[in-house]
């Protein structure tokens, strides 16, 4: 199959997610680390993935795992040393793996020495670093409240002054209004290219040109004025792979974001999809039922918007996210098979894919049975502050069993010896009970397992192009059970045919289809048939013009 050359490569490219605290631990303190994802990289080459994203491993206190950094320019000692990074990024180019970095931007840990520094006086160089506001104790600037809980305003007394934190209050704003403060941040970035590092994910990437006083927190007036500015002085000058993670963005900033004149990212991560099964205005712990025709309709939008304008992560889970197996497939009866369906039914589409650690073998979400098991500040936080407002502790559980962030964060299955090979020690986190059935060994050895079908995906978008430039067009929008889309470029056309539930689906279009290749599938035998099996998925390939 011919290869369009003018495409970047990250078109073709499938990332896969470590969340290093959770992926391998190689000294036994039960805390993963950089020589136990070095000790991976083989498996993650065997996957054939092109590029790892790898969640903050900087110097910090670890207040958001990570998220708060203390020193970008260093490894924290949990996870290793520079040496041990430098060697990372080695070993994987040997293995043609790309290293992305999680740079988070929009604020720093409040041990940050610059934070250290600005609260030392309103004169001090690096006070102007983050976001301050005069008042008086007990009396916010205004009522903007904090992701994790609580205002987004925190008190200095020596100074007389709050501090804005969008996040936990051990995570102060950067000012990026502060052209020091942008240098300082294309200096750490061009440091870390020079090191070799493949590309970069970047944190919140839309709340960085933040307005307080107007209540504006993601999209600011300046956002694309400082990602312009920070992209020609930095990634621009390598052929990195940036990504962008952006909860509030609509396929119109979208096409900013990931514009293909390379003016700001080359792609944009979006989360629209992934807030469908929450109460409309309220909270993701709000749950409701997927509205399945709504997914649909959701990822078309993003699908026919982005088409030649844009470019899109595809992705069901991450570090943030729940396991999307146990969310909108069936972790019980059908794993297997609905497991497969979700994969089949995201990497058909277009955009760059991301799979999450764990997710390529179909890892389920955790049910522990006390908060006390719980590590997620944000879960931890929610728990306290819906106790106070009432709320009963079982509803309670139910929203944290559904959507706490620590659903992705146990540990990697690898085997099925003592904490499913993760760590000869204590694990941070305690690892999900089914390692002993749901474990990287046994699935590598099954040929019908969650992973070969990954595996296989993974290679299907190497081997077509059409996966990469299809045009996209979703078939049977209203029908309640049956995901269909097709994908077409100058000479192939492709069908991606899902039965989304656990019930059989009316569903005549396989059999339409019934001169074509079949690419994958998730069930032995034809797929003639007008009736879809429960979370059956297949992919087809024809020539065009049939
Ligand atoms: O997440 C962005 C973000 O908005 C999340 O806090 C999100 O609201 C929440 O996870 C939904 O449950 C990024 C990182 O991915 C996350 O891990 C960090 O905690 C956060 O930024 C702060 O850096
Ligand atoms: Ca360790």
């Amino acid at each position: 199959m011919k290869k369009d050359n003018s495409r970047p490569w990250w078109k073709d490219a499938v990332v896969y997610q470590i969340y290093p605290k959770s992926f391998q631990d190689s000294n036994g303190d039960g805390i993963g680390d950089i020589r136990g994802i070095i000790q991976r990289l083989d498996y993650l080459r065997d996957l054939g993935i092109d590029a790892v994203w790898i969640s903050p491993m900087y110097r910090s206190p670890q207040a958001d795992n990570g998220y708060d950094i203390s020193d970008y320019c260093d490894i924290d000692p949990m996870f290793g040393t520079l040496a041990d990074m430098d060697e990372l990024i080695r070993q994987a180019k040997k293995r043609k793996i790309r290293i992305i970095m999680d740079l988070v931007l929009n604020h720093t840990s409040d041990e940050h020495p610059w934070f250290i520094e600005a609260k030392k006086s309103r004169d001090n160089p690096y006070h102007d670093y983050y976001v301050w506001r005069d008042g008086e104790e007990g009396v916010y600037p205004n009522d903007m409240k904090a992701s994790f809980g609580g205002p987004a305003w925190e008190w200095v007394p020596e100074l007389k002054q709050y501090y804005f934190h969008q996040f936990a209050v051990k995570q102060p704003d950067l000012n990026w209004e502060n052209p020091k403060v942008r240098r300082e941040i294309y200096d750490m970035i061009l440091w870390w290219m020079d090191r070799g590092v493949g590309g970069f994910r970047l944190d919140v990437i839309d709340q960085i040109a933040k307005e307080p006083d107007r209540g504006i927190t993601n999209n600011g007036p300046r956002l694309h004025e400082f990602l312009r500015e920070m992209s020609r002085e930095t990634f621009r000058k390598g052929d990195l792979i940036t990504v962008g993670e952006a909860w509030g963005a609509t396929p119109e900033i979208a096409k900013l974001y990931s514009n293909p004149d390379g003016s700001e990212f080359s792609m944009v991560f979006q989360f629209e999809h992934s807030m469908l099964d929450q109460q409309p205005g309220k909270e993701k712990w709000d749950l409701r039922p997927l509205p399945f025709i709504e997914l649909k309709q959701c990822l078309a939008r993003w699908q026919t918007e982005l088409y030649q304008t844009g470019w899109n992560s595809l992705f069901w889970d991450n570090h943030d996210l729940p396991r999307i197996v146990s969310r909108w497939g069936d972790d019980g009866t059908y794993r297997n098979e609905s497991a497969k369906m979700l994969a089949a039914v995201l990497h058909g589409m277009q955009g760059t894919p991301y799979i999450y650690q764990g997710e390529e073998l179909g890892m389920t979400n955790v049910t522990f049975e006390s908060i006390g098991d719980y590590r997620d500040i944000e879960t931890v936080n929610l728990y306290h502050e819906r106790l106070e407002k009432g709320y009963e502790e079982a509803d309670i559980m139910k929203s944290i069993y559904a959507k706490s962030r620590d659903n992705a964060r146990t540990p990697m299955q690898w085997d099925d010896s003592a904490h499913a090979g993760f760590t000869s020690g204590t694990p941070w986190i305690a690892v999900n009970e089914n390692y002993r059935q749901i474990n990287a060994e046994a699935e590598r050895k099954d040929p019908d397992s969650v992973y070969q079908f990954y595996k296989k995906l993974i290679r299907l978008r190497k081997d077509y192009p059409v996966f990469a430039d299809g045009k996209f067009e979703l078939l049977l929008p209203e029908d309640g059970q049956i995901f269909a889309y097709t994908r077409t470029d100058e000479d192939m056309q492709m069908l991606v045919c899902a039965n989304f539930t656990g019930e059989p689906a009316k569903c005549s279009l396989p059999g339409k289809w019934k001169d074509a290749g079949t690419l994958i599938h998730n069930y032995e035998g034809d797929v003639c048939g007008d009736t879809m099996r429960p979370y059956e998925a297949v992919i087809l390939l024809q020539k065009r013009g049939k």
